[in-house]
């Protein structure tokens, strides 16, 4: 009960805010686009991480404004970003919570007007989980999201189960290649094998590749023949909005 009244009195008090991290293009660095990712700045703890709350919140009643919120100040975001620097998309994870509520395409529809963020401007992230046993309805809400314009990237790819078959099945545009793939305990030729055949894969789907977790120069490389696009720390953690922009203004 505590950490949900205290989620109620933080997004009353609008202690929440948006992180972006950036996502760069693996041949020379540039930054191309930013995944947020949600922060609580939280009175007496500071900066908390979305792991100790983001569970709760999802249960709870403020899950659907908390996600509208995220969603409009993403591509309000964006729009800004997108005007300095041209192609520059945004990722914004999606809740399970909203593809229940029926209106998810009304919601996208409506963000991208009030902020008149291009809808290639716009990656939604879905995982696994997201998705589990809702398979039809939630593809034609995909198929609905493609057609405005809007991509759809699969978050974590590589760790679920049904992996192969949701590839088949769903409209996704990109595969977010898990972290444990680039920088997991141990990682190497094995995980690098790993890598190489999501990519091909990913080619004769059409869908483009993104490396996430990527840490060191080393990981880069490795990663560079076979993702157009990474993320990770090397390249920058999720950092506020104006430290963002002042990172896309210097170039890097
Ligand atoms: O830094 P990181 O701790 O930001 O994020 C941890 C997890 O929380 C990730 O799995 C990420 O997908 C999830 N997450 C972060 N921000 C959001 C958000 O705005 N919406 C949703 N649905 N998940 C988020
Ligand atoms: O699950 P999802 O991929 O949406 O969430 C991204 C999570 O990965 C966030 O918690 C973010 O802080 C974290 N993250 C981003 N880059 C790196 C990285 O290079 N290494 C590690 N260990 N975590 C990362
Ligand atoms: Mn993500
Ligand atoms: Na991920």
């Amino acid at each position: 009960a505590s950490i949900s009244s205290g989620l109620r009195q933080a997004w009353e008090r609008g202690e929440f805010e948006l992180y972006y991290q950036p996502q760069v293009r693996l041949s020379d660095a540039a930054i191309v686009g930013a995944e947020a990712l949600i922060r609580w700045n939280h009175p007496q703890q500071g900066v908390v991480a979305p792991g100790a709350f983001l569970c709760t919140l999802e249960q709870s009643l403020l899950a659907i404004p908390v996600s509208e919120w995220i969603l409009g100040e993403a591509c309000r975001q964006a729009a800004e970003w997108r005007r300095a620097c041209p192609g520059f998309r945004i990722g914004v994870n999606l809740f399970a919570v909203q593809f229940k509520t029926g209106d998810l395409l009304d919601v996208v529809g409506l963000a991208l007007d009030r902020s008149g963020l291009a809808p290639e401007g716009l990656e939604l992230e879905i995982t696994e989980n997201t998705i589990l046993g809702n398979e039809a309805r939630i593809t034609s809400v995909l198929d609905g999201l493609r057609s405005m314009g809007v991509g759809i990237a699969f978050d974590d790819y590589g760790t679920g189960y049904a992996s192969l078959t949701m590839l088949k099945d769903f409209p996704v545009s990109r595969l977010k290649i898990d972290r444990s793939f680039v920088s997991g305990p141990g990682c190497g030729a094995r995980d690098v094998a790993i890598v190489d055949a999501i990519s091909r894969l990913a080619a004769t789907f059409d869908l483009e590749v993104i490396a996430e977790g990527i840490e060191t120069a080393e990981q880069h490389a490795l990663m560079r023949p076979f993702c157009a696009e990474g993320q990770g720390y090397l390249f920058g953690k999720p950092m506020p909005a104006d430290a963002f922009t002042a990172a896309l203004a210097a170039g890097d």
